[in-house]
């Protein structure tokens, strides 16, 4: 097979056949507590996750970075604040987002500085994640197959 159509079957691929849907994405909302937050991050294994609005919309991300930076004193981590601070206050605001229906490259473009991306749908509302993971599984997939060629 031509390289022309080996990268004709990558290109095929979209977005929504790699992504995590949201039901499976750990999440924290706009108004949580950081104390909420951090124990979702801690519970999930995760650094760090999406927030979302009260109407399911991309919101940015939160990182345990963060928060422990926020509360970090001169000599110790004032944990009593963690009740006090919202996400909103102190979350990442960035709200890059991809579309179920991108290609397989704007995926890996969408990665390359960030270890993962959001997946919304026209009016915002949050699908999913894209993860680097995943647009590695893919490029695996693809060595392998045009290996045995
Ligand atoms: O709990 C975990 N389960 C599995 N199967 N893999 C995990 C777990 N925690 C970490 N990992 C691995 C993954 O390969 O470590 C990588 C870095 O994790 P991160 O960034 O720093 O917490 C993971 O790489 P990835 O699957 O490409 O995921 C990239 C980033 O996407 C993660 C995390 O911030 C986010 N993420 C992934 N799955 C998520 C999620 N956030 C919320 N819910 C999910 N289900």
């Amino acid at each position: 097979m031509s390289i022309i159509q080996e990268n004709q079957q990558i290109d095929n691929i979209k977005v929504s056949q790699m992504m995590v849907s949201s039901e499976k994405v750990a999440h924290v909302q706009l108004n949580n507590p950081l104390e909420h937050a951090l124990l979702v991050l801690v519970k999930s294994g995760y650094s760090a996750v999406p927030v979302l609005d009260s109407e399911y919309k991309l919101a940015g991300s939160i990182s345990k970075t963060v928060i422990l930076n926020e509360i970090l004193g001169l000599e110790r981590f004032e944990v009593e604040r963690l009740s006090d601070i919202k996400v909103s206050d102190v979350m990442d605001k960035d709200e890059a987002s991809i579309k179920e229906t991108a290609s397989f490259i704007d995926g890996l473009n969408a990665v390359i500085n960030r270890p993962f991306i959001c997946v919304t749908d026209e009016e915002g509302h949050f699908d999913g994640i894209l993860t680097r993971r995943a647009i590695l599984k893919e490029l695996k997939k693809e060595y392998y197959t045009s290996k045995n060629k």
